[in-house]
């Protein structure tokens, strides 16, 4: 058995050194609800080649790391109810069991990684709950950007996180976070947080311009950095709005007991619903606008 395949466009772009940006999956089987989620996907992909790079989807397929899916895959696995969702603990086993799932934000740099991909976008990335001071509820993603040399585009960390806290843990880990064209760190939905981003740089150019000193510096290269990239404007969710969205949401979860891996989907889906479908449109929107800048950071690096 082989535990990495390639689709071939992948394999063919990544053999001539040309541009590739990864992709997530669980943002697909956990992330947003059948068929806005395939509809997502195509899109993303259509964005990433009209930008001149390859998309690669990285999900696990009957216990096969896939880096890049087919129409007729995307289609199943965007269908599937009940896939697993796949993070750095959870990839090994799944290969072992021949499992199929969506891979996280962590397991998906680690596949990207070792397929050679430097470039991945997503929506957000996972961080500290809110409340994580008692439930210890802390993504994989943090420990994964700060050991994986893999350049993650998102909107920022997902608005139900604790924000704050979830700067400290990446500082703490020595992972650069750069805002794009803005001092402020955005906040997924919304393009502000009340919170200064750590770093700052305006344009594709100047993000891979870093990318490639930074994996010069002896020793400096290891690791990932988180591109924070704000939701176009007239897609956003002003975040005084949101506010009181999630605060509704955060106390269901907890009424219900909702724990461990779920808590993340089901914040989400919950959203979706009290905001009437409002927030699957920003998701979608700003997933979309990350794939982009990715291409385009992918296609300035390639030049380097
Ligand atoms: N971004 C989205 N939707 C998602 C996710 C990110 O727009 O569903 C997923 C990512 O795969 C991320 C995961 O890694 O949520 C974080 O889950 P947790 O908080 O359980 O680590
Ligand atoms: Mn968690």
């Amino acid at each position: 058995m082989q535990p990495i395949r390639f689709e071939p466009a992948v394999r063919g772009a990544l053999d001539e050194r040309a541009p590739v940006v990864a992709l997530e999956s669980t943002i697909i089987t956990h992330g947003m609800p059948w068929p806005d989620n395939l509809a997502m996907l195509e899109r993303v992909e259509a964005a990433i080649r009209a930008e001149g790079a390859t998309p690669a989807t990285i999900a696990v397929i009957d216990g096969s790391i896939e880096v890049g899916l087919t129409g007729a895959q995307a289609q199943s696995l965007a269908r599937r109810k009940g896939g697993a969702k796949l993070s750095r603990a959870d990839l090994a086993f799944a290969c072992a069991r021949g499992l199929t799932g969506g891979t996280t934000v962590a397991a998906t740099m680690m596949a990207a990684h070792a397929a050679g991909i430097e470039i991945f976008a997503t929506g957000g990335i996972g961080g500290v709950h809110k409340g994580a001071e008692t439930s210890f509820d802390i993504s994989a993603d943090l420990d994964e950007l700060a050991r994986t040399p893999v350049t993650v585009v998102s909107a920022g960390a997902k608005a139900i996180l604790d924000i704050a806290k979830t700067l400290e843990a990446l500082e703490t880990r020595g992972v650069p976070v750069i805002a794009v064209g803005q001092d402020e760190m955005p906040a997924f939905w919304s393009r502000t947080s009340g919170l200064r981003a750590p770093l700052r740089l305006d344009d594709a150019a100047a993000i891979a311009r870093f990318i490639a000193t930074r994996a010069n510096l002896p020793s400096f290269g290891h690791g990932g950095v988180l591109i924070a990239n704000p939701v176009p404007a007239e897609a956003e969710i002003p975040r005084d709005q949101m506010r009181a969205h999630i605060e509704t949401a955060q106390a269901e979860a907890e009424r219900d007991g909702i724990a461990g891996k779920d808590v993340t989907p089901w914040l989400l889906s919950r959203i979706v619903e009290i905001t009437g479908g409002r927030s699957l449109k920003t998701n979608i929107a700003l997933v979309e606008n990350n794939a982009r800048l990715a291409a385009r950071i992918a296609v300035e690096r390639a030049r380097l």
